[in-house]
């Protein structure tokens, strides 16, 4: 029996993780069995805590994105099956990783073509962050290696999804467009809504009717690539937050959010997403919150229903800057917004770091043989 694999790329914040769990309820409805991957360099991940708040199976792929741990994204496929039988997987890889289909696609239909379908890749954008970039509107962004990894990513879809179009005016949309369909002359550009549903259909048919294109992966240079994922500081921290009396959870993550976004753009850092859930000891609430650009606003996408007094913080930061500062940022901002509410706070897990050089296991620059 074979299974459907779903990638869903795209740079960090594009969407990936609202629209893959807007895609698993649509494939759910139509009565399918979806398991969901999540992949980070690191543990303690918001994106898997989030998808299993859904009530979805899903398997943590870490230390590594999906193409230098290839091996583990099959192992996660098998775990899932073992559990749920899936006959379809949606797959997120790391947001600052691109050439998936010679590293992940190709090699996984040619040694394991049997056992899945895999679909074309698609590709998220932000649309406020590529007016930017590709300069339709003044704002910042990264600096050139990081732009290098942003673009490739772009030149290898199938599918290319600007999401958030409730963000858009229509000329705006149709300018975005214009210029995504002219550089990228392989893919076919949609324009959907995560968030509101808008068009969502029009692509998840087109996921399930076109087939990977068997075409010559595109050539990367390893050393910018690698350049451009090291400029990232990443940062993933758990912590356990004790209060002596209920507080307002919601509050406390914008606050916190606030705090380091604030320090973050008075040393002139581009943020790259800013990801927090909050999730009490007892029962299923969570708050979630999310910040996407330095000059953008932190955004609560899930709400806490009722106040909390113990509970567990995660939070996954990626911006352009050196990792260090990112802690000493959280940590101090941390330290302040609990004093706010009389909490201790306790870190389980926390890594900061830059990428590691991208080291795929497998490289196949065809479908077929070489
Ligand atoms: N306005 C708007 N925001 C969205 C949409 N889709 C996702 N977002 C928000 O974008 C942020 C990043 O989303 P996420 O799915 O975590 O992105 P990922 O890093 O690519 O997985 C979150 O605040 C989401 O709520 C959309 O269609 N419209
Ligand atoms: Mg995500």
């Amino acid at each position: 029996m074979s299974a459907d694999y779903i990638m869903v790329g795209g740079f960090l914040g594009a969407g990936k993780t609202t629209a893959m769990l807007r895609l698993a309820e649509h494939l759910t409805e139509r009565g399918r069995r979806v398991g969901l991957i999540t992949n980070d360099q690191s543990h303690g991940l918001v994106d898997t805590s989030l998808v299993a708040a859904h009530g979805y199976p899903v398997q943590e792929i870490t230390g590594g994105c999906f193409c230098c741990r290839f091996n583990s994204l099959t192992e996660a496929a098998d775990r899932l099956t073992r559990d749920g039988r899936p006959d379809v997987f949606l797959a997120e890889p790391v947001g600052s990783c691109t050439d998936l289909r010679a590293t992940v696609q190709y090699p996984l239909s040619r040694l394991y073509g049997h056992d899945y379908r895999i679909a074309p890749l698609s590709v998220l954008v932000d649309p406020v962050r590529a007016r930017r970039i590709f300069g339709l509107e003044p704002g910042r962004t990264f600096s050139p290696k990081v732009l290098y990894v942003y673009a490739k990513q772009l030149e290898e879809a199938d599918l290319i999804i600007i999401n958030k179009s409730d963000l858009l005016t229509s000329d705006q949309q149709r300018t975005l467009e214009k210029v995504l369909h002219d550089r990228y002359l392989q893919a076919e550009v949609f324009t959907v809504s995560a968030r509101t549903g808008a068009n969502l259909d029009t692509w998840f048919g087109r996921l399930a009717a076109a087939e990977l294109a068997p075409r010559r992966a595109m050539d990367v240079d390893y050393d910018v690539y690698a350049e451009g994922e090291a400029l990232l500081g990443w940062l993933n921290a758990t912590i356990r937050i004790a209060a002596s009396a209920p507080f307002d959870g919601n509050r406390f993550l914008h606050r916190l959010a606030t705090g380091v976004h604030a320090q973050l753009a008075a040393d002139g850092l581009e943020i790259a997403h800013l990801k927090m859930t909050l999730a009490p000891s007892e029962g299923n609430d969570l708050a979630a919150l999310n910040l996407v650009r330095t000059d953008g606003e932190p955004e609560l996408s899930h709400r806490l229903e009722e106040a909390v007094t113990e509970g567990e913080l995660i939070l996954n930061l990626r911006a352009e800057g050196d990792p260090n500062r990112l802690d000493a940022v959280v940590r101090e901002t941390l330290r302040d917004t609990s004093r706010q509410v009389d909490a201790v706070t306790t870190f389980e897990h926390s890594e900061y770091f830059r990428p590691a050089r991208p080291n795929p296991t497998h490289r196949m620059a065809t479908l077929g043989a070489d």
